[in-house]
């Protein structure tokens, strides 16, 4: 291993990692430019086991998007109707719990909802659609509402951002997801989603967020027009508030998928690419307890790999995703079993850990009727094809 960095001209960042010293800006930069990414895995795997060991979190869940009406317009994004498109829809609570009740005979431990911005929706809605999740499936956390989502509901409001964080939680809000975040920079703000809330904006909701006692995630959307100097500075910027706060549970990197947006000339991020985000995330987070590898956009053959790279969360079962497609694929049906989650990470010679959407343990590792998902039954992977 120290030869490996050693060779990799990485010698002086293997010290400060295994001292557990704090890496500065010009040495992410190193590890984003660093030719050698073994190498760089290497380092963010002496830190994913000392932090996780060889525990990989894994989560059974579900994520429902209630509308796709955005006033946002953002380029990269290829989920939304604008308002008055025919294309739109708004799920009702009744919708929701119908959603729910297709997935009633399977284990749900986090309901992930979030969706577009539609000035349209009343205070109210979302309080009622919190409200029917909870009754629907009152054993499962309920994590919903970006950053940008929070703010739309407390302009819906007319009330102060931390008076509505305090209703949500009151109707059974249990944490909140890290998208909306993209690449914090003015330059790729203005280029891309300058409808959007600034990243200044993203911030002063997630402290609120912290402040009120909620927990949340934060995310970076890579592979579009971002430099590398930049999405140093959205970990580092990140970092900062979580020694503020120390609400964040795990950082989420997210590879930008070009199919059906703006920006379908730009190629599809590659197995390095995905696999070197996840490790420069790990170095640089010194103070995030978790990085996922969200398998959705980077493959289950990728977010397997990962766990060799810094990640130790897997999400998840997901079951529904509209936000993004596999490659190839239109199907809003983009689901890994329990059974297959649990093969992909004992096959990486990792040991499962179910947890719910706080990072409660579930179980220690594969229970009787999961025992004989040995590591050598070959991974069902068909769900997605490669994308590199
Ligand atoms: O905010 C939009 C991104 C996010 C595209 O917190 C796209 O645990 C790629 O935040 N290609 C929503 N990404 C999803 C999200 C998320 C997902 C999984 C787990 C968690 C978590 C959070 O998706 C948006 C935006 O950044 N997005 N369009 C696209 N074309």
């Amino acid at each position: 291993m120290e030869a490996l960095v050693a060779r990799a001209g990485l010698a002086d960042l293997y010290e400060k990692v295994a001292k557990g010293e704090r890496l500065s800006y010009a040495d992410g930069l190193r590890l984003y430019r660093a030719s050698d990414l073994t190498a760089v895995g290497a380092l963010a795997n002496v830190v994913r086991e000392r932090m996780s060991g060889e525990a990989t979190y894994y989560v059974r869940n579900l994520h429902i998007n209630y509308t796709n009406i955005c006033n946002k317009l953002c380029k990269f994004c290829s989920f939304y109707a604008p308002p008055g498109d025919p294309r739109g829809y708004v799920l009702t609570p009744a919708d929701i719990v119908a959603r729910l009740d297709e997935y009633r005979h399977q284990v749900i431990r986090e309901i992930h909802m979030v969706a577009g911005i539609n000035p349209k929706l009343p205070y109210q809605y979302y309080l009622d659609i919190i409200q029917a999740v909870r009754a629907a499936r009152p054993e499962a956390q309920i994590k919903a509402f970006t950053m940008i989502e929070l703010a739309q509901i407390a302009r819906a409001a007319k009330k102060p951002l931390t008076d509505v964080l305090e209703d949500l939680k009151g109707a059974g809000l249990a944490c909140v997801p890290g998208g909306g975040a993209e690449v914090f920079s003015d330059r790729v703000h203005e280029e891309l989603f300058r409808a959007k809330l600034d990243n200044e904006g993203w911030f002063d909701v997630a402290r609120d967020v912290h402040r009120v006692g909620l927990k949340s995630n934060a995310t970076m959307l890579y592979g579009h027009i971002e430099t590398v100097e930049e999405k140093v500075k959205h970990l580092l910027h990140i970092r900062e508030l979580q020694d503020e706060t120390k609400g964040f549970q795990c950082f989420v990197p997210l590879a930008f998928d070009p199919a059906r947006t703006e920006l379908d000339h730009i190629p599809v991020t590659t197995g390095q690419q995905n696999l070197r985000e996840i490790a420069v995330a790990r170095l640089l987070l010194d103070n995030f307890p978790h990085v996922k590898a969200f398998w959705i956009m980077i493959t289950p053959q990728v977010a397997q790999l990962a766990l060799w790279y810094g990640a130790d969360d897997v999400d998840g079962t997901v079951s529904h995703y509209e936000i993004t497609h596999a490659l190839g694929t239109t199907s809003h049906h983009q689901v890994l079993s329990h059974e297959d989650l649990l093969d992909l990470i004992s096959e990486a010679g990792r040991v499962p850990v179910e947890r719910d959407a706080l990072y409660n343990v579930m179980v220690e590792a594969p229970q009787a009727d999961n025992a004989q998902a040995s590591p050598q039954r070959p991974v069902n992977l068909e769900v997605l094809p490669p994308r590199c």
